[in-house]
């Protein structure tokens, strides 16, 4: 007996000492990988600050492209929301838009294939540190996040104010607490009814005493003319408090919008500069040397040289070292766990002339992989791989590739 509660207790404190880590991620590293290598692509995310004071505001802005080799086992994009990822109410979202087109509700018709724009302006609410993300929400699939930076707030919570004009020109303070105490008000009412009219039946004996009487074929028992009158009364109050509620509420707000649904739809960007046509021969993924490695025909269709300067796939920026232009690209306040610190190594790396095809193999080797757990598309039934290349020309103009195929897990290099 003595051993077993030892036991009990050596398990419980076992179980809270490994509950009491901190949460720092939230999920995003739990979707699929061939969702988050083959439908959304984020670039050139910017976050405008990373500490903040309760009230004030952070922009998260970029771009997404929406990949061609778009799994069949997901939704298409043709209803998607585009939303915040970050650990609850911590801060509020006051402003979001697709191409500059307001996204409080749903955008219908994303193209694949095709990319957007999108900004998220966000308010801080909570102290604290939170990882803030982008996030697409496609109706049938779920969510895709984009990449996340951690932003500080600072101040006092107690600070917070979210304040709004009405249409009408009301002044409401703050929308945390406006028309709470109404809404109270409602449900500790109708609570009350509710209680005093179950109370009204449970004073009485119960069960087996009404069994018994519905067994001697007295139903005319259990309900007394008095019950009739409470019961006529009740329908009475409540009727009257309906009607009264909705003449007051309507005689106070005359004009009530009611919550807005249905979805907007936006064009999508012009198509970004593109140079190189791919042509994919083979993908592998090295288990033991936690590579991925890419073997491609490129084929330069610009009038100029252009180079390989990054690999792109769920938020993993892979950048090409040697290209000042790449290394410029990203950004000192990048996060820097989505930059693997190997890079992209290419074993011609030479620019390929106007013109030129030449058969390129890319190597992508980091823990990335395993820590950002995105190695289950080697156990997946549609094992492909996904991924924008982004190239540089001598004058340092962006042009983008998308890269896609199946991939093989492999247990010594072949490529
Ligand atoms: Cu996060």
């Amino acid at each position: 007996m003595k051993k077993a509660t030892l036991l009990v207790w050596a398990a419980t404190t076992l179980l809270f000492s490994l509950m009491d880590q901190a949460a720092f991620a939230h999920g995003e590293r739990a979707t699929e990988p061939y969702i988050r290598t083959r439908t959304v692509h984020w670039y050139d995310v910017t976050w405008s600050t990373d500490a903040l004071n309760v009230n004030d505001t952070v922009t998260v802005q970029g771009k997404f492209h929406l990949l061609n080799d778009w799994p069949d086992s997901v939704s298409l994009p043709n209803l998607v929301f585009l939303s915040n990822g970050s650990p609850g109410a911590v801060m509020t979202r006051v402003e979001s838009y697709i191409n500059e087109i307001p996204a409080r509700q749903s955008t219908k018709g994303l193209i694949v294939g095709r990319d957007y724009d999108f900004k998220l302006v966000m308010k801080a609410r909570k102290v604290g540190q939170w990882h803030l993300h982008p996030v697409m929400n496609i109706h049938g699939a779920g969510a895709v996040v984009g990449p996340g930076e951690w932003i500080t707030v600072s101040g006092n919570e107690a600070d917070f104010k979210d304040p709004l004009t009405t249409l009408t020109g009301n002044k409401i303070d703050d929308l945390q607490t406006f028309g709470v105490s109404r809404v109270q008000m409602w449900q500790f009412g109708f609570g009350l009814i509710a209680a005093v009219w179950i109370l009204w039946w449970l004073r009485r004996p119960l069960i087996i005493s009404r069994w018994l009487v519905v067994k001697k074929g007295r139903e005319d028992l259990l309900i007394t003319p008095m019950d009739d009158k409470v019961a006529a009364a009740l329908l009475v109050l409540l009727a009257i408090v309906v009607l009264v509620g909705y003449t007051r509420t309507t005689s106070e707000f005359p004009e009530l919008v009611p919550l807005q649904s249905g979805s907007l739809s936006t064009p999508p960007l012009p198509k970004p500069p593109h140079a190189v046509e791919i042509k994919f021969k083979r993908a592998e993924y090295d288990v033991p040397g936690r590579s991925m490695r890419l073997s491609v025909e490129m084929t330069n269709t610009s009038d100029q040289p252009v180079s390989v300067g990054e690999f792109t796939t769920a938020n993993l920026r892979f950048i090409n070292k040697s290209l000042p232009a790449a290394v410029a690209a990203v950004s000192s306040k990048f996060p820097k766990e989505l930059v693997p610190r190997n890079g992209l190594v290419i074993d011609h790396p030479e620019p390929l002339a106007p013109g030129e095809s030449r058969l390129v193999n890319l190597d992508t080797t980091d823990a990335a992989w395993e820590v950002e757990r995105l190695v289950s598309f080697l156990s997946n039934v549609d094992s492909r791989m996904g991924g924008l290349l982004f190239f540089y020309d001598g004058k340092g103009n962006r042009s983008m590739s998308e890269v896609y195929g199946p991939i093989v897990p492999v247990f010594k290099k072949t490529i």
